[in-house]
């Protein structure tokens, strides 16, 4: 295994409720370390770009008035295999099927609304850091 870093995203649902703190804690618990994070308003733009992956899907439209209804926090985590930890410490995309001690099954409100992004490749990962941060951000 390798020390990798990935980028996970509190989605508005979380900066809603105040669940900011809550969050980061689990990461931590997992031995992911937030190495840089800053709390910003998506614009149709940044986050029609950041999701374009997903245009021909049809909650694409949905996705993106979601992820501009309040700010998220945008954050670097780094880590042991830190993308699939990532994952696993999210649970499933869909709330109903994650495992219970995910970040999905204990906090999200629903399959869109589900608290959290995270990468998925490693490729993916190093694209998505560079969507958000510059080098100089990052503090190990
Ligand atoms: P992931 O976030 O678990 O990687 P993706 O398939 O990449 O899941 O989808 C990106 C985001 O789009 C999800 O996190 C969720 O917010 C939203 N989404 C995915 N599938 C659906 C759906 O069937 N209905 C509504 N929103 C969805
Ligand atoms: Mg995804």
């Amino acid at each position: 295994m390798a020390v990798e870093r990935t980028l996970s995203i509190l989605k508005p649902d979380a900066t809603r409720r105040n669940l900011t703190g809550k969050i980061n804690a689990v990461f931590e618990e997992h031995g992911l370390r937030i190495v840089a994070q800053k709390r910003i308003q998506l614009t149709p733009a940044t986050a029609g770009a950041f999701y374009a992956v997903h245009k021909e899907r049809p909650f694409y439209n949905d996705l993106v008035s979601f992820m501009i209804s309040g700010p998220v926090v945008v954050q670097v985590l780094e880590g042991e295999n830190a993308v699939a930890k990532n994952r696993d410490v999210m649970g499933a995309t869909d709330p109903k099927k994650a495992e219970a001690h995910t970040i999905r099954a204990k906090f999200a409100e629903s399959i869109e609304a589900n608290s959290v992004h995270g990468s998925d490749s490693l490729e993916n990962a190093k694209n998505e850091i560079a969507f958000f941060f510059a080098g100089t951000e990052i503090l190990p």
